[in-house]
């Protein structure tokens, strides 16, 4: 199984929207295997960020990270990473498609309330950046039976 990182994002803290979006994701068959609210550091995000250093945005991006805490959760799955992000939509809030979280509630290519794991590899940088081993919780879910074949699971 995957296991993938969301945060959500200031503006998603702030405008009430974590319960919402954590609906989604346990509607949708994954497992939560990791939560908490975290500060994100100068440091963390230019290494988070770091294929965006050269951008013009970036100072933005970055005051906009630090506005306020952001939730970071991690969820489990069968291919959890591309599923995730179909929930999450593209990053251009206005342009996603309806039904994902950035395309039913934002206008915004930068304040776009939701981050998500694009590969195997970020997933891991991203999981050794925000969670302690201590953090990540190993625990088998009966509802595994529901969503997955004995095969698929
Ligand atoms: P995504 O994986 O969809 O979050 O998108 P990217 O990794 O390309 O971008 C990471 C973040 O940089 C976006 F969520 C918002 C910010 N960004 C901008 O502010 N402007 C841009 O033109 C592109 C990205």
């Amino acid at each position: 199984m995957q296991k993938t990182v969301v945060l959500i994002k200031p503006d998603g803290l702030q405008r009430g929207l974590v319960g919402e979006i954590m609906h989604r994701f346990e509607r949708k068959g994954l497992k939560l295997i990791g939560l908490k609210m975290v500060t994100m550091t100068d440091e963390m995000l230019d290494n988070w960020y770091s294929h965006h250093k050269e951008k013009d945005f970036f100072k933005e991006l970055k005051k906009f990270m630090t506005w306020t805490p952001v939730v970071a959760m991690l969820w489990e799955g069968v291919e959890a990473i591309a599923a995730v992000r179909k929930v999450v939509g593209i990053t251009k809030s206005r342009e996603a498609e309806a039904g994902s979280v950035r395309g039913d509630f934002g206008m915004s290519g930068t304040q776009n309330i939701i981050h998500a794991s694009d590969s195997l590899e970020s997933a891991e940088k991203e999981l050794g950046l925000i969670f302690n081993g201590d953090e990540i919780y190993d625990y088998k879910s009966d509802m595994d039976k529901l969503i997955y074949s004995e095969e698929e699971a």
